[in-house]
Protein backbone atom coordinates (compact mmCIF):
# COMPACT_ATOMS: atom_id res chain seq x y z
CA UNK A 1 0.00 0.00 0.00
CA UNK A 2 1.16 3.14 -0.76
CA UNK A 3 2.45 5.17 2.48
CA UNK A 4 0.04 8.70 2.95
CA UNK A 5 2.34 11.88 2.81
CA UNK A 6 1.21 14.90 4.84
CA UNK A 7 0.11 17.47 2.65
CA UNK A 8 2.37 20.00 4.72
CA UNK A 9 5.25 18.13 5.20
CA UNK A 10 7.49 15.52 4.29
CA UNK A 11 7.36 12.63 6.54
CA UNK A 12 5.33 9.38 7.60
CA UNK A 13 1.37 10.08 7.77
CA UNK A 14 -0.45 11.82 10.23
CA UNK A 15 -3.59 10.81 10.57
CA UNK A 16 -5.99 12.50 8.24
CA UNK A 17 -9.04 15.27 9.68
CA UNK A 18 -11.52 16.73 7.58
CA UNK A 19 -14.53 19.16 8.95
CA UNK A 20 -17.05 21.35 7.12
CA UNK A 21 -18.52 24.69 8.44
CA UNK A 22 -21.25 26.14 6.34
CA UNK A 23 -21.39 29.52 5.60
CA UNK A 24 -25.10 30.18 6.49
CA UNK A 25 -24.54 33.34 9.35
CA UNK A 26 -22.39 36.10 9.66
CA UNK A 27 -21.15 35.57 12.78
CA UNK A 28 -19.93 31.69 13.95
CA UNK A 29 -21.63 31.26 17.71
CA UNK A 30 -20.39 29.88 20.76
CA UNK A 31 -21.73 26.52 20.09
CA UNK A 32 -19.36 26.07 17.14
CA UNK A 33 -16.70 27.31 18.72
CA UNK A 34 -16.78 24.73 21.43
CA UNK A 35 -18.27 21.87 20.24
CA UNK A 36 -16.57 21.46 16.54
CA UNK A 37 -13.99 24.68 15.55
CA UNK A 38 -11.87 24.56 18.97
CA UNK A 39 -10.80 20.74 17.71
CA UNK A 40 -10.46 22.28 14.56
CA UNK A 41 -7.32 24.34 15.78
CA UNK A 42 -6.11 21.41 17.97
CA UNK A 43 -5.97 19.01 15.62
CA UNK A 44 -4.10 20.83 12.85
CA UNK A 45 -0.85 20.24 14.98
CA UNK A 46 -0.89 16.49 15.00
CA UNK A 47 -3.01 15.62 12.09
CA UNK A 48 -3.08 16.13 8.57
CA UNK A 49 -5.95 18.05 8.29
CA UNK A 50 -8.76 19.50 5.42
CA UNK A 51 -11.00 22.28 6.63
CA UNK A 52 -14.36 23.19 4.31
CA UNK A 53 -16.11 26.09 3.65
CA UNK A 54 -19.09 24.28 2.94
CA UNK A 55 -21.07 26.80 0.38
CA UNK A 56 -22.93 24.03 -1.60
CA UNK A 57 -24.59 23.02 1.62
CA UNK A 58 -25.32 26.31 2.31
CA UNK A 59 -27.75 26.51 -0.77
CA UNK A 60 -29.74 23.88 0.12
CA UNK A 61 -32.15 26.26 2.19
CA UNK A 62 -33.40 29.74 0.85
CA UNK A 63 -30.53 32.29 0.62
CA UNK A 64 -29.15 35.64 -0.95
CA UNK A 65 -26.14 34.70 -3.45
CA UNK A 66 -24.30 38.48 -2.17
CA UNK A 67 -25.00 37.77 1.19
CA UNK A 68 -23.76 33.81 0.45
CA UNK A 69 -19.94 35.54 -0.94
CA UNK A 70 -19.91 37.57 2.13
CA UNK A 71 -20.27 34.69 4.44
CA UNK A 72 -17.62 32.98 2.67
CA UNK A 73 -15.44 35.23 3.16
CA UNK A 74 -16.63 36.12 6.45
CA UNK A 75 -16.24 32.51 7.63
CA UNK A 76 -13.12 32.59 6.31
CA UNK A 77 -11.60 35.20 8.21
CA UNK A 78 -13.13 33.84 11.01
CA UNK A 79 -11.35 30.48 10.70
CA UNK A 80 -8.00 32.39 11.01
CA UNK A 81 -9.00 35.09 13.45
CA UNK A 82 -10.21 31.57 15.52
CA UNK A 83 -6.21 29.74 14.96
CA UNK A 84 -6.81 27.72 12.31
CA UNK A 85 -3.50 28.20 10.39
CA UNK A 86 -3.39 28.09 6.27
CA UNK A 87 0.00 27.09 6.63
CA UNK A 88 -0.71 24.28 9.30
CA UNK A 89 -3.68 22.66 7.75
CA UNK A 90 -5.88 22.74 4.19
CA UNK A 91 -8.87 25.39 4.38
CA UNK A 92 -10.47 25.46 1.13
CA UNK A 93 -14.19 26.54 -0.11
CA UNK A 94 -16.27 23.19 -1.37
CA UNK A 95 -17.37 24.59 -4.17
CA UNK A 96 -13.39 25.25 -5.53
CA UNK A 97 -13.07 21.24 -5.82
CA UNK A 98 -15.86 20.11 -8.14
CA UNK A 99 -14.88 16.25 -7.21
CA UNK A 100 -17.30 17.02 -4.15
CA UNK A 101 -20.35 17.14 -6.72
CA UNK A 102 -18.91 14.52 -8.74
CA UNK A 103 -18.62 12.05 -5.89
CA UNK A 104 -21.76 12.98 -4.24
CA UNK A 105 -23.88 11.52 -7.16
CA UNK A 106 -21.61 8.56 -6.76
CA UNK A 107 -22.78 7.79 -3.57
CA UNK A 108 -26.38 8.78 -3.81
CA UNK A 109 -26.86 6.32 -6.37
CA UNK A 110 -25.54 4.15 -2.93
CA UNK A 111 -27.77 5.51 -0.89
CA UNK A 112 -31.28 4.30 0.28
CA UNK A 113 -34.80 6.94 -0.43
CA UNK A 114 -35.98 5.51 2.59
CA UNK A 115 -32.15 6.14 4.38
CA UNK A 116 -32.18 9.56 3.67
CA UNK A 117 -35.64 10.16 4.49
CA UNK A 118 -35.01 9.18 7.99
CA UNK A 119 -32.34 11.76 8.32
CA UNK A 120 -33.33 13.58 11.45
CA UNK A 121 -31.83 17.17 10.31
CA UNK A 122 -33.79 17.14 6.86
CA UNK A 123 -37.24 15.90 9.23
CA UNK A 124 -36.26 19.02 11.28
CA UNK A 125 -35.72 21.68 8.76
CA UNK A 126 -38.59 20.14 6.70
CA UNK A 127 -40.91 20.20 9.34
CA UNK A 128 -40.67 24.60 9.47
CA UNK A 129 -42.02 25.05 5.67
CA UNK A 130 -43.30 21.77 5.22
CA UNK A 131 -41.99 18.86 2.40
CA UNK A 132 -43.27 20.80 -0.55
CA UNK A 133 -40.64 24.23 0.18
CA UNK A 134 -37.87 21.95 1.20
CA UNK A 135 -35.47 21.29 -1.77
CA UNK A 136 -33.86 17.83 -3.43
CA UNK A 137 -30.73 19.56 -2.63
CA UNK A 138 -31.75 19.17 1.27
CA UNK A 139 -32.52 15.86 1.44
CA UNK A 140 -29.15 14.89 -0.31
CA UNK A 141 -27.32 17.18 1.67
CA UNK A 142 -26.36 14.19 4.01
CA UNK A 143 -24.82 12.35 0.87
CA UNK A 144 -23.07 15.24 0.05
CA UNK A 145 -21.70 16.10 3.21
CA UNK A 146 -20.32 11.68 2.94
CA UNK A 147 -18.46 12.74 -0.30
CA UNK A 148 -16.82 15.34 1.51
CA UNK A 149 -15.16 13.28 4.12
CA UNK A 150 -15.05 10.11 1.76
CA UNK A 151 -12.58 12.18 -0.81
CA UNK A 152 -10.08 12.90 2.06
CA UNK A 153 -10.27 9.23 3.29
CA UNK A 154 -10.39 11.33 6.56
CA UNK A 155 -9.87 9.06 9.75
CA UNK A 156 -11.43 11.33 12.13
CA UNK A 157 -14.05 14.20 11.75
CA UNK A 158 -14.52 16.59 14.79
CA UNK A 159 -18.29 17.80 14.87
CA UNK A 160 -21.29 18.63 17.48
CA UNK A 161 -23.71 15.71 18.34
CA UNK A 162 -26.35 17.05 16.17
CA UNK A 163 -23.77 15.68 13.45
CA UNK A 164 -23.91 12.44 14.69
CA UNK A 165 -26.40 10.68 12.62
CA UNK A 166 -25.18 11.76 9.05
CA UNK A 167 -21.26 10.62 10.35
CA UNK A 168 -23.64 7.09 10.86
CA UNK A 169 -24.81 7.28 7.15
CA UNK A 170 -20.97 7.81 5.61
CA UNK A 171 -19.80 5.15 7.41
CA UNK A 172 -22.68 2.61 6.23
CA UNK A 173 -22.09 4.52 2.76
CA UNK A 174 -18.28 3.14 3.34
CA UNK A 175 -19.52 -0.34 4.30
CA UNK A 176 -21.39 -0.55 1.13
CA UNK A 177 -19.15 1.17 -1.18
CA UNK A 178 -16.10 -1.50 0.01
CA UNK A 179 -18.12 -4.39 0.38
CA UNK A 180 -19.18 -4.03 -3.68
CA UNK A 181 -16.01 -2.62 -5.47
CA UNK A 182 -13.25 -3.54 -3.02
CA UNK A 183 -11.72 -1.93 -0.04
CA UNK A 184 -11.82 2.26 -1.38
CA UNK A 185 -12.96 4.20 2.12
CA UNK A 186 -11.12 5.06 5.46
CA UNK A 187 -13.62 3.97 7.88
CA UNK A 188 -13.76 7.74 9.40
CA UNK A 189 -14.65 8.27 13.28
CA UNK A 190 -16.71 10.58 14.76
CA UNK A 191 -14.48 13.17 16.48
CA UNK A 192 -17.76 14.44 19.25
CA UNK A 193 -15.81 15.38 22.83
CA UNK A 194 -18.79 14.97 25.05
CA UNK A 195 -18.61 17.56 27.26
CA UNK A 196 -19.14 20.44 24.56
CA UNK A 197 -20.88 18.50 22.35
CA UNK A 198 -24.04 20.40 22.77
CA UNK A 199 -23.68 23.98 24.31
CA UNK A 200 -27.81 25.28 24.80
CA UNK A 201 -29.03 28.46 23.67
CA UNK A 202 -29.26 30.50 26.99
CA UNK A 203 -32.76 31.18 26.83
CA UNK A 204 -33.88 28.31 26.50
CA UNK A 205 -31.50 25.65 28.39
CA UNK A 206 -32.98 22.67 26.87
CA UNK A 207 -32.26 23.56 23.32
CA UNK A 208 -28.82 23.62 21.05
CA UNK A 209 -27.88 27.19 20.53
CA UNK A 210 -28.16 27.54 17.25
CA UNK A 211 -27.86 29.81 14.62
CA UNK A 212 -31.52 29.04 13.65
CA UNK A 213 -33.15 29.81 16.86
CA UNK A 214 -36.13 32.09 16.36
CA UNK A 215 -34.64 34.58 19.22
CA UNK A 216 -31.11 36.19 18.99
CA UNK A 217 -30.77 36.44 22.86
CA UNK A 218 -30.00 32.71 23.64
CA UNK A 219 -26.82 32.63 21.40
CA UNK A 220 -23.65 33.92 21.96
CA UNK A 221 -21.94 35.43 18.51
CA UNK A 222 -18.52 35.70 18.43
CA UNK A 223 -18.62 39.09 16.69
CA UNK A 224 -21.20 40.17 18.89
CA UNK A 225 -20.04 43.86 20.24
CA UNK A 226 -18.12 42.31 23.13
CA UNK A 227 -20.52 44.02 25.70
CA UNK A 228 -24.09 42.33 24.22
CA UNK A 229 -22.29 39.14 24.62
CA UNK A 230 -21.60 39.74 28.37
CA UNK A 231 -25.38 41.06 28.58
CA UNK A 232 -26.23 38.04 27.01
CA UNK A 233 -24.55 35.71 29.66
CA UNK A 234 -25.58 38.19 32.88
CA UNK A 235 -29.53 37.51 31.35
CA UNK A 236 -29.07 33.77 30.85
CA UNK A 237 -31.93 31.83 32.25
CA UNK A 238 -31.38 29.56 35.55
CA UNK A 239 -33.74 28.03 38.24
CA UNK A 240 -34.90 29.56 41.02
CA UNK A 241 -32.28 27.60 43.41
CA UNK A 242 -29.31 29.17 44.32
CA UNK A 243 -26.61 26.49 44.63
CA UNK A 244 -23.56 26.53 41.87
CA UNK A 245 -23.72 22.81 40.78
CA UNK A 246 -23.25 21.17 37.23
CA UNK A 247 -26.99 19.37 37.21
CA UNK A 248 -28.22 18.60 33.65
CA UNK A 249 -31.82 17.64 34.40
CA UNK A 250 -32.22 19.54 37.38
CA UNK A 251 -29.73 22.67 36.39
CA UNK A 252 -29.96 22.82 32.91
CA UNK A 253 -28.93 26.58 32.68
CA UNK A 254 -26.47 26.91 35.36
CA UNK A 255 -24.74 23.79 34.02
CA UNK A 256 -24.78 25.14 30.79
CA UNK A 257 -23.04 28.21 32.31
CA UNK A 258 -20.66 25.95 33.67
CA UNK A 259 -19.87 24.34 30.71
CA UNK A 260 -18.84 26.91 29.01
CA UNK A 261 -16.60 28.54 31.53
CA UNK A 262 -15.18 25.35 31.83
CA UNK A 263 -14.05 25.33 28.42
CA UNK A 264 -12.70 28.74 27.91
CA UNK A 265 -10.92 28.79 30.97
CA UNK A 266 -9.45 25.57 30.65
CA UNK A 267 -10.31 24.90 34.66
CA UNK A 268 -12.77 21.89 35.21
CA UNK A 269 -16.59 21.91 35.58
CA UNK A 270 -15.95 21.31 39.64
CA UNK A 271 -13.19 23.45 40.00
CA UNK A 272 -15.57 26.19 39.09
CA UNK A 273 -18.49 25.43 40.62
CA UNK A 274 -16.51 25.29 43.50
CA UNK A 275 -15.24 28.66 43.47
CA UNK A 276 -19.02 29.88 43.30
CA UNK A 277 -20.21 27.75 46.65
CA UNK A 278 -22.35 29.85 48.47
CA UNK A 279 -21.82 32.61 46.43
CA UNK A 280 -25.02 32.63 44.21
CA UNK A 281 -25.66 32.82 40.68
CA UNK A 282 -25.09 36.65 40.25
CA UNK A 283 -21.25 36.28 40.68
CA UNK A 284 -21.19 32.90 38.29
CA UNK A 285 -22.94 35.38 35.80
CA UNK A 286 -20.94 38.29 36.22
CA UNK A 287 -17.24 36.49 35.80
CA UNK A 288 -18.30 34.75 33.28
CA UNK A 289 -19.35 37.11 31.11
CA UNK A 290 -15.97 38.94 31.70
CA UNK A 291 -14.62 35.63 29.95
CA UNK A 292 -16.78 35.82 27.29
CA UNK A 293 -15.63 39.21 26.77
CA UNK A 294 -12.33 38.56 26.72
CA UNK A 295 -12.41 35.68 24.72
CA UNK A 296 -14.58 38.09 22.04
CA UNK A 297 -12.56 40.91 22.15
CA UNK A 298 -9.38 39.90 20.16
CA UNK A 299 -11.27 37.82 17.98
CA UNK A 300 -13.70 40.30 16.67
CA UNK A 301 -10.56 42.62 16.15
CA UNK A 302 -8.66 39.91 13.95
CA UNK A 303 -11.27 39.14 12.11
CA UNK A 304 -12.29 42.61 11.16
CA UNK A 305 -8.91 43.37 10.08
CA UNK A 306 -8.49 39.78 7.61
CA UNK A 307 -11.39 41.06 6.70
CA UNK A 308 -9.91 44.48 5.24
CA UNK A 309 -7.22 42.25 3.14
CA UNK A 310 -9.82 40.52 0.43
CA UNK A 311 -7.01 39.53 -1.77
CA UNK A 312 -5.14 37.61 0.56
CA UNK A 313 -8.05 35.33 1.88
CA UNK A 314 -8.45 34.56 -2.16
CA UNK A 315 -5.54 33.97 -1.85
CA UNK A 316 -5.26 31.25 1.00
CA UNK A 317 -8.51 30.22 -0.53
CA UNK A 318 -6.64 29.45 -4.07
CA UNK A 319 -4.55 28.14 -2.55
CA UNK A 320 -5.86 25.54 -0.27
CA UNK A 321 -8.44 24.23 -3.19
CA UNK A 322 -5.23 23.37 -4.88
CA UNK A 323 -4.25 21.62 -2.29
CA UNK A 324 -7.45 19.54 -1.44
CA UNK A 325 -7.75 19.12 -5.05
CA UNK A 326 -4.84 17.02 -5.64
CA UNK A 327 -6.21 14.56 -3.03
CA UNK A 328 -10.09 14.55 -4.24
CA UNK A 329 -9.04 14.07 -8.00
CA UNK A 330 -7.11 10.97 -7.15
CA UNK A 331 -10.03 9.56 -4.73
CA UNK A 332 -12.22 10.22 -7.37
CA UNK A 333 -10.29 8.73 -10.50
CA UNK A 334 -9.35 5.34 -8.39
CA UNK A 335 -13.78 5.33 -7.31
CA UNK A 336 -14.76 6.30 -11.40
CA UNK A 337 -12.33 3.37 -12.84
CA UNK A 338 -13.73 0.83 -9.55
CA UNK A 339 -17.61 1.55 -10.96
CA UNK A 340 -16.66 1.12 -14.34
CA UNK A 341 -16.80 4.27 -15.67
CA UNK A 342 -14.14 4.31 -18.84
CA UNK A 343 -11.37 6.97 -18.36
CA UNK A 344 -11.87 10.29 -20.49
CA UNK A 345 -8.01 9.81 -21.46
CA UNK A 346 -6.60 6.55 -22.20
CA UNK A 347 -4.48 5.29 -19.56
CA UNK A 348 -0.82 4.08 -20.22
CA UNK A 349 -1.37 0.66 -20.77
CA UNK A 350 -4.12 0.91 -23.35
CA UNK A 351 -2.15 3.64 -25.85
P1 LIG B 1 -28.25 25.28 12.21
O1 LIG B 1 -28.85 25.13 13.57
O2 LIG B 1 -28.85 26.35 11.38
O3 LIG B 1 -28.12 23.96 11.49
P2 LIG B 1 -25.82 25.53 13.59
O4 LIG B 1 -25.83 26.74 14.43
O5 LIG B 1 -26.11 24.20 14.23
O6 LIG B 1 -26.79 25.77 12.39
P3 LIG B 1 -23.82 24.42 11.83
O7 LIG B 1 -23.16 25.19 10.75
O8 LIG B 1 -24.86 23.43 11.45
O9 LIG B 1 -24.41 25.44 12.90
O10 LIG B 1 -22.73 23.68 12.71
C1 LIG B 1 -21.35 23.81 12.59
C2 LIG B 1 -20.66 22.93 13.61
O11 LIG B 1 -20.96 23.39 14.93
C3 LIG B 1 -21.12 21.47 13.57
O12 LIG B 1 -20.02 20.63 13.80
C4 LIG B 1 -22.10 21.38 14.69
O13 LIG B 1 -22.21 20.07 15.20
C5 LIG B 1 -21.50 22.34 15.71
N1 LIG B 1 -22.52 22.93 16.58
C6 LIG B 1 -23.56 23.70 16.18
N2 LIG B 1 -24.30 24.08 17.22
C7 LIG B 1 -23.71 23.53 18.33
C8 LIG B 1 -24.00 23.57 19.72
N3 LIG B 1 -25.03 24.24 20.20
N4 LIG B 1 -23.19 22.90 20.56
C9 LIG B 1 -22.13 22.21 20.09
N5 LIG B 1 -21.79 22.13 18.80
C10 LIG B 1 -22.57 22.78 17.91
N1 LIG C 1 -23.49 19.26 8.13
C1 LIG C 1 -22.37 19.88 8.81
C2 LIG C 1 -21.45 20.63 7.91
C3 LIG C 1 -20.64 19.72 7.07
C4 LIG C 1 -19.63 18.81 7.54
C5 LIG C 1 -19.12 18.19 6.36
C6 LIG C 1 -19.13 18.49 8.79
C7 LIG C 1 -20.69 19.57 5.72
N2 LIG C 1 -19.79 18.68 5.29
C8 LIG C 1 -18.14 17.20 6.46
C9 LIG C 1 -18.14 17.51 8.87
C10 LIG C 1 -17.65 16.89 7.72
C11 LIG C 1 -22.90 20.83 9.86
O1 LIG C 1 -22.15 21.21 10.63
N3 LIG C 1 -24.09 21.22 9.87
Amino acid sequence: MMMRMSSSSPGPARPRVLSGIQPTADSFHLGNYLGALRHWVSMQFDHDAFYCIVDMHAITVDYDPQILRERTLGSTAQLIAMGVDPRQCTLFVQSHVPEHAQLAWVMGCLTGFGEAARMTQFKDKTAKGGQDRATVGLFTYPVLQAADILLYQADRVPVGEDQRQHLELTRDLVGRFNHRFGETFTLPEPHIIKDTAKISDLQEPTAKMSKSASSNAGIVDLLDEPKTSGKKIRSAVTDSGREVYFDEVEKPGISNLLTIYSALSGRTVEDVAATYDGRGYGDLKKDLAQVVEDFITPFRARTIELLEDRAELDAILREGAARARSVASETLADVYERIGFVPATPSESSR
